[in-house]
């Protein structure tokens, strides 16, 4: 699959400038001055910023395992193994791009449930794209809740992204196939599906979810090139439910995590690849058009280990 965009062909992000602060706050003490005596109580500092139960025990284990061996030494080298290991997690998501359709155009699906920040990350993505010179529209398929339909609308003329929109209560599927139609018809490059905040215990939804994916994939084989989740970075634990639910019905290929400025415990990230290998491929940092950023796990971890 071609790519859109990927991080490495990026010069290094100013998230961490504006986020580094606050976002790793907690992780950076979680892994500050740690020595062999501090070494038992990391396990509940790194639980603590978010990193979640799997990512958590990886990281004790092998930093206790190299102390117990007599292989690593002192505070710099517990830190310089941690950093080893949560370097080794995030990986997957050092490979992590948008992909793009080979012709034709690319297919974004976005989903997740209601108030993550999916219609926000929709606008910012479309900014950017068309910053970067790509025709972007913007389909809202979101026809469940009343104004959200309104709400894309309104981000799309700011923007300056096409928008095909559905009545409140109509079906999201043919919102999706229409603006596949229309994007086809005037060679737009890429369209981004706004989904309904889907409250993943509400089976009806979901289903209706999946339909917009098969639509989907039957309207344009190849499409949809990305199926985005939008977690929001504040809700800890509850998005490993989310991103169970929403796996059950879609095929997710990454995740946008947004609200990472609202957060202190930018573990979340190292939670979500260690938990389900889905990258997290873009980050929202903040209300405004500008505030997204391509994840860059190298500058993660740079961030956690500066010179604390
Ligand atoms: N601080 C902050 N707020 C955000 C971010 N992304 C979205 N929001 C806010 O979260 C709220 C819900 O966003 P919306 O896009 O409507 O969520 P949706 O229901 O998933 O479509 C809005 O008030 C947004 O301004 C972000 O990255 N940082
Ligand atoms: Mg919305």
């Amino acid at each position: 699959m071609a790519r859109l965009f990927r991080t490495r062909s990026e010069k290094k992000t100013s998230l961490w400038g504006r986020v580094v602060k606050l976002a790793l706050t907690d992780v950076r003490v979680a892994v500050g001055g740690m020595d062999t005596d501090t070494l038992e109580t990391l396990e509940e500092r790194l639980l603590g910023a978010d990193f979640g139960v799997p990512a958590t025990l990886r990281l004790v284990d092998k930093v206790e395992e190299l102390a117990r061996k007599g292989k690593v030494r002192g505070r710099d080298g517990l830190r310089g193994a941690l950093q080893e290991e949560m370097a080794a997690i995030l990986a997957p998501a050092s490979e992590a791009f948008l992909g793009a359709a080979d012709s034709g155009p690319t297919v974004y699906l976005i989903c997740g449930v209601n108030g993550v920040g999916k219609t926000t990350s929709i606008a910012k993505l479309a900014h950017r794209l068309l910053q970067e010179g790509q025709s972007v529209m913007v389909a809202a398929a979101d026809t469940f809740r009343a104004g959200a339909v309104e709400q894309l609308s309104v981000w799309a003329e700011r923007v300056g992204a096409d928008f095909i929109g559905g009545q409140k209560g109509g079906d999201p599927a043919a919102v999706a196939f229409d603006a596949i139609e229309a994007a086809e018809t005037r060679e737009t490059d890429v369209v981004l599906v706004d989904t309904a905040g889907r409250l993943h215990t509400h089976k009806n939804l979901m289903e209706e979810l999946q339909k917009v994916d098969r639509v989907v994939q039957k309207k344009l084989p190849g499409a949809p090139h990305e199926t985005l989740i939008v977690l929001d970075a504040t809700i800890g634990q509850n998005a490993r439910a989310q991103v169970e639910a929403f796996s059950r019905f879609v095929s997710l290929s990454g995740i946008i995590l947004a609200k990472l400025d609202s957060t202190a415990r930018g573990g979340i990230v190292v939670n979500l690849l260690e938990e389900f290998g889905l990258p997290v491929k873009l980050v929202g940092t903040g209300e405004g058009l500008e505030d997204l950023e391509v994840f860059d796990p190298e500058a993660f971890v740079e961030g956690v280990f500066q010179d604390s």
